[in-house]
């Protein structure tokens, strides 16, 4: 039996990571996966997080297990979050579930679609997060792209875009990246926002946001306010969200569904469907994430110290790319002024895969082949490293 199976390809990002640790140069850099790193080139523990940490292990509780679609104070503070003081939320048109982090909300939201028989064409950018493709091809989709990143202009192809969800069967579900856009760091302004909304009422596509970056581009309500554009224009709508990176809690998995819906009674059948999918999956969510994010979010000081916290990250990452833009300016590299552009923890460099490969071989720079760089792992000790070794491979 076991024999059958063939050897499935490595996660091309998260294999990386192992290739890193395993490189044994002391000079080595990981811009591969998304993670923020602090000033040490650590990842952080954010001192808010800490601190609920500490209140929850304080209080003692036993270790109960969760309702289906999770933790209610966690599912009422994040919503409120995400949808502020939307008329959708106290219409009960909103049905909101904690998930195992925003991966785990993408592949619940796929789930309930398929057995509501949406799709089963689905579109993700060009390109996207590599593992969109994988979690909904596995959830039954038939993944294709619309366009999205122009390489010639280093910028969106926004009319591409339009023309692409334009010709999209009714009912094909649209995978749109909230802000941040991964890998390519361009995300759209909001008159192109509205245009989008305006073909996905036209054409009748069920879009799912996925905001994995809530907080990163130019702030919590700032990023939050897509989320706004789509409940204000009628549209039913999905949307997942992430607090891997917002809060640094990568491996508590961490995130929620939520799904906009018709009216109330809808709403309580939407979510007894999800309830369902959820049950038979993995039964109910962990706690210790939803924990620590509740008390972070429902604590006044805890609060404002965390929000403290993500908008140093966030300028800090502004910061670093035009530092970079900056060391490379340095070099005799004037091309690449586009990085301080993008926002969010990616920039698509531009380099072709040869100078990525190079980077990785000669100089333990580990990048995607796809040219994708994680800003928020440099630091003032590796930056001007990072500088050199694109300044060498760009004049081999
Ligand atoms: N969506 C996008 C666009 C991402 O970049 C990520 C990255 O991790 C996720 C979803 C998944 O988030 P999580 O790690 O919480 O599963
Ligand atoms: O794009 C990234 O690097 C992050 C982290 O299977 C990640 O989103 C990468 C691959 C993966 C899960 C998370």
């Amino acid at each position: 039996l076991f024999e059958r199976a063939e050897l499935a390809p490595a996660d091309p990002i998260l294999g990386l990571t192992e290739a890193f640790t395993v490189d044994k140069r002391a000079q080595k850099v990981n811009l591969g996966v998304g993670v923020y790193l602090d000033e040490d080139g650590r990842l952080p523990l954010m001192r808010a997080v800490q601190e609920a940490s500490e209140r929850i292990t304080q209080a003692a509780r036993p270790h109960a297990y969760q309702p289906i679609d999770g933790m209610p104070a966690y599912r009422s503070a994040v919503r409120a979050m995400v949808f502020g003081e939307s008329d959708a939320i106290s219409d009960g048109r909103v049905v909101t579930v904690q998930s195992l982090g925003g991966t785990g909300a993408l592949r619940i939201g796929g789930d309930l679609l398929r057995v509501l028989s949406a799709g089963p064409k689905l579109l993700v950018s060009n390109p996207s997060w590599e593992n969109h493709r994988a979690i909904f091809s596995r959830a039954g989709f038939e993944v294709d792209t619309y366009r999205y990143y122009d390489a010639e202009l280093k910028g969106i192809d926004f009319e591409g875009m339009i023309a692409d969800l334009d010709a999209a069967e009714a009912g094909t579900v649209v995978v749109l990246h909230a802000c941040c856009h991964n890998p390519t760091g361009y995300d759209l302004d909001a008159a192109q926002w509205d245009r989008v909304i305006e073909v996905l009422i036209s054409r009748s596509l069920v879009p799912f946001l996925d905001m994995a970056y809530q907080g990163f581009g130019s702030g919590i309500a700032e990023d939050g306010a897509v989320v706004d554009r789509f409940t204000s224009s009628g549209l039913m709508f999905l949307l997942s969200t992430s607090y891997s990176k917002s809060f640094s809690l990568y491996g508590e998995r961490v995130g929620s569904l939520s799904v906009v819906v018709e009216d109330s009674t809808v709403a309580a059948r939407v979510l007894s469907q999800l309830k369902t999918l959820i049950r038979t999956d993995y039964s109910n969510p962990p706690t210790e994430g939803a924990a620590i994010v509740s008390t972070v979010l429902l604590d006044e000081e805890l609060r404002s110290m965390w929000a403290d916290e993500l908008s140093h990250m966030r300028t800090r990452i502004q910061t670093l790319r035009t530092s970079l833009v900056a060391a490379l300016t340095e070099r005799g590299i004037d091309d690449m002024e586009f990085i301080a552009q993008q926002r969010g923890m990616f920039s698509y460099s531009g380099l072709p895969r040869e100078q990525m490969v190079a980077l990785r071989s000669e100089f333990g720079i580990y990048g995607l082949d796809s040219g994708r760089i994680c800003v928020a792992a440099l630091n003032d000790r590796n930056l001007g490293y990072v500088a050199d070794a694109i300044a060498s491979v760009r004049a081999a």
